[in-house]
């Protein structure tokens, strides 16, 4: 299932990049955004993941938030995730990108985690900043809208919308690291949300060789190297073993 070519670029390999999306967290039971089922299957992005329609309609969008981060707490990290940590102690030095706000990656064991798109764990307010209470969630869970105890404007989740910026530290060292990657495994994402899905391209552009996991091509797929169709909890731990099995040779 895993081409010797690439354990060999693996095990050739000073720094590796991995850029997650959704899919990763699939096996997890956790939905994705854009397969059949997923979570923009009864909206669209604009509907719910932008400041805009989260002022239009706060009692929605947070309530869509704290379902999505009462789910993500059931979750448990799945095999994919679980390779990828053991992953990094198999290779000089790996370093993990997502686009992920479910934190699973932390739960598995990864440690140094960069995250583009921010995390659904933390909420705060849009007014003043400060950190909603856990009070808030049960509040949220009741269907009610939370707002600030200290001003009273909206809680808002610490992630990434749509026409927001990322957060400039993990864009720059995301950035930095796919310059100087030599291989970048590209898991999970549908490579359609920028500027996550320039990332393999940065890379590419300085001679990484490119991987792609996914069940079905991206949009990304003709850009790859290699692309390996399959779920990422099967095809992780198969190039794990592989790479462990090669390395003793
Ligand atoms: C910005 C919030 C500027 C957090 C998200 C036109 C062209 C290019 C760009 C744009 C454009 N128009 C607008 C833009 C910019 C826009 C954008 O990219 N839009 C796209 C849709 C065209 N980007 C932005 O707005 C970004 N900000 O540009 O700001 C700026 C600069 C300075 C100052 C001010 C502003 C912000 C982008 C972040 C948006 N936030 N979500 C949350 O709710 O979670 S995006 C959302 O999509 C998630 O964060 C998610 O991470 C992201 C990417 O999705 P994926 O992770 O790839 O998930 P998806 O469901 O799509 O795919 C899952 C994949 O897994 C599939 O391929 C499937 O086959 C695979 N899979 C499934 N199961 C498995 C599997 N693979 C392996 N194993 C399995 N078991």
């Amino acid at each position: 299932m895993i081409p010797r070519k690439l354990i060999d670029k693996l095990r050739a390999s000073e720094r590796i990049l991995v850029l997650t999306g959704a899919g990763i967290s699939a096996e997890s039971g956790l939905a994705t955004f854009r397969d059949p089922g997923g979570h923009w299957d009864q909206y669209r992005p604009e509907d719910l993941a932008n400041e805009e329609a989260f002022r239009r309609d706060p009692k929605l969008v947070q309530g869509w938030y704290a379902a999505r981060r009462k789910a993500i707490l059931a979750a448990l990290p799945n095999p994919g995730h679980l390779a990828l940590a053991a992953l990094s102690s198999a290779v000089p030095e790996l370093t993990l990108v997502t686009q992920n706000v479910d934190r699973l990656h932390q739960r598995a064991g990864s440690e140094k985690v960069i995250e583009l798109h921010g995390n659904i764990h933390q909420f705060y307010c849009i007014e003043c900043g400060l950190e909603a209470p856990e009070s808030a969630f049960s509040v949220m869970d009741a269907g009610k809208v939370a707002s600030c105890a200290n001003c009273g404007g909206l809680i808002r989740p610490a992630v990434v919308w749509f026409g927001e910026a990322l957060p400039k530290q993990a864009l720059d060292e995301a950035w930095a690291r796919a310059e100087v990657a030599d291989v970048l495994l590209s898991i999970g994402t549908s490579g359609l949300v920028y500027p996550a899905a320039h990332l393999p391209m940065v890379a590419k552009r300085r001679g990484a060789f490119l991987v792609e996991i996914n069940v079905t091509p991206s949009a990304l797929a003709n850009e790859m190297d290699l692309v390996l169709g399959g779920k990422a909890g099967e095809v992780l731990p198969a190039l794990l073993a592989a790479l462990q099995t090669h390395k003793n040779v």
